[in-house]
């Protein structure tokens, strides 16, 4: 059965995209470029660092090793300053209650994020005490498909990874799940994260039931 549920926090928890996109804009234009909301949807799950490189590659700029750590530092600080303003009020719906019942029903719980920016916005919306063992950015080292973030994750709960059940809204996430052995919901559309075991719209269409009914299939 069930021992542990692992969730990814931009896209599952919560919507930190809209502020990623806000400051990564920012940046571009500062640099002469445009950054659209499209170009936006392609970074989620991606770390920083490496989603600052495509966004150069899209604006056709180069920049030294050096120049990208500044500008990442740069993004970085205009997302923490807005991160923390952040309230209980932006936890997407039904993750609160998901994770209250999974602590009722003694179920784990572990964060499993490529930002090294989780411990902070799970602190300002209200829910860091809902988890047993959070692995950030800041944790890993291989980024998502690689399982490793999981696998630490499980680890970290001392729970086998055929017994976690892993929430991902990217495709990236969605494979890093199936690749550590994982049964993986994914949240969005069955079109694009098809290889998950089971695609909601959102963690308000999840229970303990629909969660158990994944190990009996
Ligand atoms: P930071 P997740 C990811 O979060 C975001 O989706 C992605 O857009 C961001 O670049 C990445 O975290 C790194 O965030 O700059 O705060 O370290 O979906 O893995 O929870
Ligand atoms: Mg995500």
């Amino acid at each position: 059965g069930i021992a542990a549920c692992i969730f990814d926090l931009d896209g599952v928890i919560v919507d930190t995209a809209v502020y990623h996109f806000k400051a990564w804009k920012r940046l571009a234009n500062e640099l002469g470029f445009n950054f659209t909301e499209a170009q936006n949807e392609k970074l989620k799950g991606v770390s920083r660092v490496r989603s600052l490189e495509l966004i150069l590659g899209w604006g056709g700029i180069e920049k030294s090793a050096e120049e990208q750590q500044e500008l990442a530092t740069r993004k970085n600080e205009w997302y923490v300053d807005m991160i923390h303003h952040m309230t209980p009020e932006e936890i997407l719906p039904g993750a609160k209650e998901l994770l209250d019942s999974l602590r009722a029903a003694g179920i784990k719980t572990a964060l499993g994020s490529a930002s090294k920016n989780a411990g902070v916005i799970l602190d300002k919306v209200g829910i860091l005490p809902l988890f047993d063992a959070v692995i950030d950015g800041n944790m890993v080292s291989a980024s998502k498909p690689d399982p490793e973030v999981f696998l630490k994750g499980a680890e970290a709960l001392g729970v086998a990874p055929a017994q976690c059940i892993v929430f991902e809204d990217a495709i990236a996430g969605v494979q890093a799940g199936k690749a550590g052995g994982m049964k993986v919901v994914g949240i969005g559309e069955q079109s694009v994260l098809g290889e998950a075991d089971l695609v909601v719209g959102g963690l308000q269409e999840i229970n303990i039931q629909t969660l158990t009914n994944l190990f009996n299939s």
